[in-house]
């Protein structure tokens, strides 16, 4: 169904019938409409048009219009379809039967999203390089919709990546078709377990083991038996799982682990539409599911490995080199996921403003300077963190496709982190400015932002914190010509923006143009610990101001509609935002780090680590005195 701009057919009955109980009731309020979220989007349109070439944009935007409608109706209905999975454990005979029993809507938000090329689209590659932009823009307007239904989808896409890079023959023939597969009948989904017990993020500590098989055959690769737990494992509904267990020594860290496939149910390959046995038919007993804060439909689960069959990817004991891809796509996924909520929730706030009356009646939202001010700054970050996001998104694309250059490359291991670190970062944020902005609306769960903002606060947390991103910046960074390739394209940016342009935003280029200095400087060893985190800031301000920068004198140089609200933007996020106060955090931090971190430990503590060494130095004594 082709659905007009700014008109949205989900609400069309709901506003009618408002309007009909108005006649009864006149100071109802009068419920915003949102419109079609690709062509009524601030953002997406006119950067799909700066990235694609005409016949693909003309391709691509028709997808996405046709699919903006699609998430108003179809995936808004399924959604409201999706309740909290249910693990059972044993049936009524006491044996164990581990049935995890999801809901209907969240069966149809994977079926749905698979039909639409959630994963295909990135494989079939289509549209070339363009494949990622075409895929991840579907991905953004449907995320605030969509129950985190792209956490298992992120893993499947992870999984087919390293399966089309490592696998071998017959996991090309017969896994990678179903990972990347439009039909749910055949489609399959992947998980990624590498989380512990005792390490969490620190995978040096997994205590799964491998013990290779010797006369055991399987046509997927060397044969191994896996014993272990695996702590958040949020794909317990998929056909298979990319695991990491030690094959090294036990004090081997994370240099003795290896990569893995494991079945989750046997057989592994089955006909189209055939009923999904148990994870029991591959030894895997699910034993409890995660009570988390948000995410509440996705069901992960603590799980363990009791002699699972699994299979080696890749050459022994670099598992965590090679499930690096599969790390570095849910990065990406998960960064405009970031974004998305973003996106939704700006949506509900600026349509309310648009109806909202105030002052008596006599003016709406839209008119009060005040209000808009502060919607701007939260479309300000909006636009910022969709024209950063889609420069890495382009640049997976033009690596997955053999024609990015090596420049391009080095420059996407080092945004990857980036993007994902600081968009999950701003998302809570603004997603918080935007419920405000509907006042006591925006609190009620019926508007979805308060939902919204409990699924964004799992971007800050899984597929690593800020703090650990912020750790593989500084690993990309000191690869050889990284940094180089980051500091060489940015200066390219600049000194392409024409002289008209740049005399209007000396100040901006100047301050850009520090905080690359800056950059270099933090980065080139030894790094100070304390900057590593304020450095992962200064970096995303400056790359998200440069793609602003990039898009502005597109818009410029081929005569697009207001260049002067794209170079304000740019502007005002360079100059108004908190770039200078990164850089300014980064400076106190490498001035004197020991002494910083020694006083950040008495103000966290107090006294305590004082009196703990007191207390040891003093037992150490008396030790010594009676030996
Ligand atoms: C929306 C869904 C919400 C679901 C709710 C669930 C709540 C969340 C539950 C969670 O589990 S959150 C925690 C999730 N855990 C992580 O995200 C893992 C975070 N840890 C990391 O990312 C570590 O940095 C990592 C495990 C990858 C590093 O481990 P190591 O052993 O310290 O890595 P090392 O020794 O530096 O690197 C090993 C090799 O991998 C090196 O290559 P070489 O062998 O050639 O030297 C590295 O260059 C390479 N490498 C590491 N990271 C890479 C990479 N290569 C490319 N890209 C990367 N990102």
């Amino acid at each position: 169904m082709k659905v007009e701009e700014g008109f949205q057919p989900v609400n069309v009955f709901h506003t009618l019938s408002v309007h009909i109980l108005n006649f009864g009731y006149s100071r109802a309020q009068r419920p915003y409409m949102e419109g079609n979220p690709f062509t009524t989007d601030t953002v997406l349109p006119s950067l799909l048009k700066r990235l694609a070439t005409s016949q693909a944009f003309d391709e691509i935007s028709e997808d996405l219009e046709r699919f903006g409608s699609v998430v108003l109706t179809t995936l808004r209905d399924l959604s409201s379809k999706t309740f909290e999975p249910k693990l059972v454990q044993y049936n009524q005979w006491g044996q164990r039967v581990d049935e995890l029993q999801t809901s209907e809507g969240w069966r149809g938000l994977k079926a749905k999203m698979q039909e639409e090329g959630i994963i295909g689209i990135f494989y079939e590659r289509r549209h070339k390089e363009l494949s990622r932009v075409h895929g991840f823009m579907k991905q953004l307007i449907a995320t605030a919709d969509t129950e985190v239904i792209f956490c298992p989808l992120s893993m499947t896409d992870g999984s087919a990546r390293v399966t089309e890079l490592l696998g071998t023959p017959e996991m090309k023939k017969d896994l990678f078709p179903r990972l990347t597969s439009r039909d749910p009948e055949v489609a399959y989904t992947a998980g990624q377990w590498m989380t512990e017990r005792p390490g969490g993020s620190d995978v040096s500590q997994t205590e799964t083991v491998a013990t290779h098989i010797p006369n055991a055959w399987s046509p997927f690769g060397p044969v191994y038996s896996l014993n272990g737990f695996k702590w958040f494992s949020s794909a317990t509904d998929s056909d298979i799982a990319l695991a990491l267990a030690r094959t090294g020594p036990p004090n081997s860290g994370s240099r003795g682990l290896s990569l893995f496939l494991i079945p989750l149910r046997f057989p592994i390959i089955r006909l189209s539409g055939a009923p999904r046995p148990s994870a029991l038919t591959n030894n895997i007993k699910i034993h409890r599911l995660k009570n988390k804060f948000g995410t509440k439909v996705l069901p992960t689960a603590e799980l363990s490995l009791e002699e699972s069959e699994a299979y080696l990817l890749g050459p022994l004991n670099q598992g965590v080199k090679h499930i690096a891809p599969v790390l570095n796509i849910t990065r990406v996924h998960s960064a405009v996921s970031s974004v998305g909520y973003i996106r939704r929730s700006l949506a509900i706030a600026t349509a309310y403003s648009k109806v909202r009356a105030i002052n008596g009646g006599t003016q709406l939202l839209k008119d009060a300077p005040l209000h808009v001010a502060e919607l701007a700054k939260a479309h300000l970050t909006y636009r910022a963190l969709t024209h950063f996001v889609f420069g890495a998104v382009l640049l997976l694309g033009k690596t997955e496709c053999g024609v990015a250059t090596e420049e391009e490359e080095l420059r996407l291991r080092l945004l990857t982190p980036a993007i994902k670190g600081f968009a999950a970062d701003k998302a809570s944020s603004v997603i918080e400015e935007c419920m405000t902005a509907l006042g006591g609306q925006g609190y009620m769960e019926e508007t979805g932002i308060g939902h919204n903002l409990q699924d964004a606060m799992a971007e800050k947390i899984w597929e690593g914190t800020v703090t650990v991103l912020s750790l593989d910046i500084v690993r990309a960074a000191s690869e050889p010509g990284v940094l180089q390739a980051f500091i060489s394209w940015a200066e390219h940016i600049i000194t392409s923006c024409p002289s008209e342009l740049s005399r209007q935003v000396p100040a901006s280029l100047t301050l850009l143009r520090t905080a690359l200095q800056e950059i270099a400087s933090i980065y080139a060893p030894p790094i100070v610990p304390l900057v590593q985190r304020p450095a992962l800031f200064i970096f995303s301000y400056a790359a998200s101001a440069l793609y602003l920068l990039e898009h502005a004198i597109w818009v410029f140089n081929v005569g697009e509609k207001s260049p002067d609200v794209d170079l304000e933007v740019f502007r005002r996020w360079v100059e108004e935002n908190s770039l200078q106060s990164a850089i300014e955090d980064a400076r106190r931090s490498r001035k004197d780090s020991p002494k910083r971190s020694a006083m950040n430990a008495k103000i966290v503590y107090g006294n305590e680590l004082e009196a703990v060494a007191a207390s040891d130095a003093l037992l150490e004594g008396r030790l010594r005195a009676q030996l």
